[in-house]
């Protein structure tokens, strides 16, 4: 027997493919477990409005009844948004949640995944999952980049979330041969601040030339995606120092609390959200909305340079 993956797409999302217009998809994990209700409902809204602005249709995903739908109605978003309870689905666990019939919100990866069976190459969220700091004991390397080798998706973000170790997660990158582009900026950037005080090994500020990196990476023959960063606006962005504490004390606490594993992620950034009376939770929204504009333009050069 073939199995084939059920995909439900929304009306919108559906003709955009069909008539070749540029799609970005993202993700449903930061509205059950990166934000609170009711701002993960309204960012949501906010950063799909935001993908409109760039110039593509916003295809957000999720799991429901076995299904991957691409392209969340306004009641599957306030559902996610409102309900507790439902899991978080990494690559890894997909199989299992589409099998048994399940529902889950998507990570980046299994967005990534979802995504290239969807047919779109284009896919934005504020912060990559990456290499955790004490790596090196624990083996935490988020699929998120593991992700990125195995699916043809170009993912635009503010670097990745600065509770991770962000030089270590360059490194996997380069090993892993994902061409990372910073787009406006010359450094990598970390997700609450404009600069992880890593150089990016490329800039391209030119949005048509960045079109054409990602279709030559695919030409060449690559099987995963390239990473374009996206600086978050100076007015979004948290004082580095700020943010360093906060994420140390996070890390304290965390390893009092044995956490480790898939909820290590919410839980830093949360306990970082309390730390700062809610400063990086704001610059979370902030940043996956202005990220999601571009995200938008991205898709919307890659499509004008198939054309
Ligand atoms: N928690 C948040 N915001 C997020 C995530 C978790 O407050 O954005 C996410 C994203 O969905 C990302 C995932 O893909 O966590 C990475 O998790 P892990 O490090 O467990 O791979
Ligand atoms: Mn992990």
């Amino acid at each position: 027997m073939s199995t084939t993956i059920p995909i439900v797409y929304s009306e919108e999302v559906r003709e955009a493919l069909h008539e070749r217009r540029p799609v970005v998809a993202l993700e449903s994990n930061v509205i059950t477990h990166g934000l609170k209700y009711p701002h993960n409902a309204e960012t949501a809204h906010q950063v799909e409005a935001a993908v409109r602005k760039g110039g593509s249709v916003p295809a957000t995903i999720c799991i429901e009844d076995g299904a991957i739908r691409v392209g969340m109605t306004a009641a599957d978003i306030e559902r996610f948004a409102s309900e507790g309870g439902i899991p978080k689905v990494s690559s890894r666990d997909l199989p299992v949640v589409l099998a048994r019939g399940g529902r889950g919100a998507t990570t980046v990866a299994s967005s990534l995944v979802a995504a290239e069976l969807a047919g779109i190459p284009f896919f934005s969220s504020a912060g990559l999952g990456g290499v955790h700091r004490g790596a090196e004991t624990t083996m935490d390397i988020s699929s998120d980049l593991i992700q990125l080798t195995r699916s043809k998706v170009a993912v635009v973000c503010a670097g990745a979330k600065m509770i991770l170790d962000l030089a270590l997660t360059m490194e996997y990158l380069e090993t892993q041969c994902v061409p990372v582009i910073a787009h406006g900026s010359d450094d990598f950037p970390a997700f609450y601040c404009a600069s992880s005080g890593l150089r990016a090994p490329h800039r391209i500020d030119d949005e048509d030339l960045i079109a054409k990196v990602v279709a030559t990476h695919w030409a060449a023959g690559h099987p995963g995606g390239v990473v374009i960063t996206t600086p978050p606006r100076d007015e979004d962005a948290v004082d580095p120092v700020v943010a360093e504490a906060a994420i140390n004390d996070a890390l304290v606490q965390a390893e009092r609390d044995g956490v480790t594993g898939q909820g290590l992620t919410k839980y830093l950034m949360h306990a970082v959200d309390r730390a700062t009376g809610g400063r990086t939770a704001q610059a979370n929204m902030a940043v996956l909305i202005s990220t999601a504009e571009v995200g938008g333009r991205m898709a919307a050069a890659y499509a004008r340079y198939q054309s």
